[in-house]
């Protein structure tokens, strides 16, 4: 733990030269050209994100550490839930002359959208279908989504026949704003009218394939299985954190005696391997922000999805 904690001493310290250097190399060109000044604040605000991501990497680290200790110790299965070290944000940390912060959420806390459609040959998985339009009801109340999801379908099935056919990928999704692009999407749709809801906050194109029972939405859940009604949802937050799958069985009406039905113990996780890190550098009024996507494994735990958009990689 020393040993970590020293690494990122050494990493933050590298990091805030480096800020420092290039505000240096600002100062001195600023006589010279404006472009290049911005070109140098631009590099500048790059380094501190990529700062801000050494730092969350390591928090993450720290928490698979602790995940194994506990299991070492004291035979408690790995889990992962929002009461943990990692769930709380970080903001406003000294860097150079400017700060950092982040966020980490759980990105299986989300919808796999790409379980939708095989990888291989893009034919549509009924039971999935089934999910996405409970979960798509659920996350847009009162909204007609019926022409979104055929114009979805379309756009990830292999085949070309279907009204929404021009210009679909026919693959699964590389990124979820891929969602704009849907002839019949609207924002009402994918962010809602605040532009924080809908559906877009509750998919994801990451993940295993396994959605978090101890961070998942409640309708997130309610679209995996019909099972997870307001009652059983209240139940589960009072259970939380689950370290087994099978102590969803009295939470979901399932008798003890019987294993849970295979479709839910394949789709659902009590632990996670995808996170999402919304990452911030400030200097003065100049706020930069980027989203990365990183992997929680043994070993070390790597940068998946760097995007400089703060939305939604
Ligand atoms: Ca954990
Ligand atoms: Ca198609």
């Amino acid at each position: 733990m020393r040993r970590r904690g020293s690494a990122l001493i050494i990493v933050l310290l590298l990091v805030s030269l480096l800020v420092v250097l290039s505000a240096e190399i600002t100062v001195r060109s600023a006589t010279d050209s404006r472009m290049l000044e911005n070109q140098l604040t631009e590099l500048q605000a790059q380094y501190g994100l990529q700062g801000a991501l050494v730092h969350a990497i390591q928090v993450l680290r720290m928490d698979l550490a602790k995940d194994q200790k506990e299991m070492t110790e004291k035979n408690l299965p790995m889990a992962d839930w929002n009461g943990e070290d990692w769930a709380k944000p970080a903001l406003d940390l000294p860097l150079g002359d400017g700060t950092y912060g982040f966020t980490i959420t759980d990105e299986q806390a989300r919808y796999p959208m790409n379980a939708l459609v095989t990888g291989d040959s893009g034919i549509l998985v009924p039971l999935e279908q089934e999910r996405f339009s409970r979960l798509l009801t659920a996350a847009c109340p009162g909204i007609d989504t019926s022409a979104f999801r055929e114009s979805l379908y379309d756009w990830l099935d292999g085949d070309r026949t279907g009204t929404y056919e021009q210009g679909a990928r026919n693959a699964q999704l590389l990124t979820t704003k891929e969602l704009f692009l849907l002839p019949m999407a609207t924002t009402e749709i994918l962010t809602g009218n605040d532009g924080r809801s809908g559906l877009l906050p509750k998919v994801t194109r990451w993940t295993t394939g396994q959605v978090n029972v101890n961070t998942a939405s409640r309708e997130g859940l309610y679209g995996i299985s019909d099972r997870f009604d307001a009652l059983a949802y209240d139940k589960l937050l009072n259970a939380r954190p689950l370290r087994v799958l099978d102590e969803l069985k009295p939470i979901l009406g399932y008798p003890d005696a019987d294993p849970l039905p295979p479709e839910l113990a394949a789709t659902l996780s009590v632990r996670s391997t995808f996170f999402r890190v919304a990452l911030s550098y400030g200097k003065g009024m100049d706020i930069r922000r980027a989203t990365a996507i990183v992997l929680k494994v043994a070993g070390q735990p790597a940068r998946l999805w760097w995007d400089p958009d703060p939305a939604c990689p």
